[in-house]
């Protein structure tokens, strides 16, 4: 495919609630989306899914924005290429992985128009519907947390995911265990411990969790692997992992049983499927995680958690849950078993409203 034109929009949509997590709140969403159109016409939507600040990975909507308009979008200029061909030519680009994944979806989006299949179907993807579970940020009135987790349960959700830290674990997850004795429940640490707090941890044993996700520094795998040892609940690796190459080392060391695949965070959808490929071949259980996306980014992570290996409910939420307003449309339809139909048409699945980026737009750079 031959590229002529490349956009980038930075809009800001407003949260209707703060999401709360061991490395901080989210009180509305910034997001770099990204609009690439090939010489035939056809559009592609992407999304760099950066925080505003560097607290969850290092990249932020700025970097995204810079690396995508000086490194990544200038090489795409009339140029016809395939897109492993492409993402094999950009390899030379440290990390920023968000910044790689924006743009690699946005040529997906082309592409399966182009071969008039779903963006799931030209992966290889097996699953018609995805199992779906909500992540439930940290609150201070535990009364109220389970409130909610009831009404997410009644809407249909498989699995209710409660963000901890260090002093904010122990009694909230007991409190959700003894209401519900036999749902599938989760936590995830982003980071928040350290390896001296193995025993918070391990005193979470008693729950049944399905999983206790990322409780040590954003890039180790070593204590997590000791920490496993020790431990009856599976670990899961979030932030940790940023490439396939990183699944393959967490999971011969046995740091985690299971990982959470953020799309974004591996630096794209060919990226997912290598990782898929190694959990057929280690029997390490996958899900798709979020991050707040915009209605785009939601798309591309229903695809990537169509493949085989994603077994595990994923966090990816109908839009109205977070957000007054989104850059898409129709929102996801959650079914009442809890699970969010895969697209099968060409393209991005949904339809993307252009005067809604608009009302929320910081800024728009024209790449070329
Ligand atoms: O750790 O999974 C995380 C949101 C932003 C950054 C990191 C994480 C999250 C979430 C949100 O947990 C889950 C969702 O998008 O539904
Ligand atoms: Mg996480």
């Amino acid at each position: 495919m031959v590229i002529k034109s490349a956009e980038i929009f930075h809009i800001v949509l407003p949260m209707k609630f703060s999401f709360v997590t061991g490395f901080g709140e989210i009180k509305e969403r910034d997001a770099v989306i990204i609009k690439l159109e090939s010489a035939d016409g056809l559009i592609g939507w992407g999304e760099s899914a950066a925080l505003s600040a560097p607290v969850y990975l290092e990249e932020t909507v700025e970097t995204c924005i810079h690396i995508l308009r000086e490194f990544i979008l200038p090489r795409l200029k009339n140029r016809n290429l395939e897109i492993d061909e492409f993402m094999t030519e950009i390899g030379f680009i440290r990390r920023n992985n968000l910044a790689k994944h924006g743009a690699e979806t946005a040529l997906w989006a082309i592409e399966s128009q182009i071969k008039s299949e779903s963006v799931s179907q030209l992966l290889g993807g097996s699953r018609k519907t995805v199992p779906l579970g909500e992540s439930i940020g940290i609150m201070d009135d535990t009364n109220k947390l389970l409130g909610l987790v009831d009404k997410r349960l009644k809407e249909g959700y498989q699995r209710i995911k409660l963000k901890i830290k260090p002093g904010h674990d122990w009694e909230l997850v007991k409190a959700v265990r003894e209401k519900h004795p036999d749902i599938l429940i989760s936590v995830d640490a982003n980071s928040s411990y350290t390896r001296d707090q193995i025993s918070d941890l391990q005193r979470l044993d008693e729950f049944g969790l399905l999983m206790i996700e990322q409780p040590f520094a954003f890039d180790d795998i070593i204590d997590h692997a000791e920490a496993q040892k020790k431990l009856k609940t599976s670990i899961c690796l979030d932030e940790s992992i940023t490439s396939s190459e990183d699944a393959r080392k967490a999971i011969e060391i046995g740091a985690c049983r299971i990982i959470n695949v953020k799309p974004g965070r591996v630096g794209g959808l060919l990226e997912t499927k290598r990782i898929n490929e190694i959990a057929k071949n280690t029997g390490t259980k996958l899900w798709c995680g979020g991050m707040l996306e915009t209605g785009i980014g939601k798309a591309y992570n229903i695809a990537a958690a169509s493949l085989s290996e994603f077994s595990l409910p994923a966090d990816i939420t109908p839009s109205s849950t977070f957000f007054a307003e989104d850059i898409t449309q129709p929102d996801l339809q959650l079914s009442r078993t809890g699970t969010v139909a895969v697209p099968q048409e060409p393209g991005l699945g949904f339809q993307v409203l252009s005067k809604t980026i608009d009302k929320y737009l910081v800024k728009k750079i024209k790449v070329f």
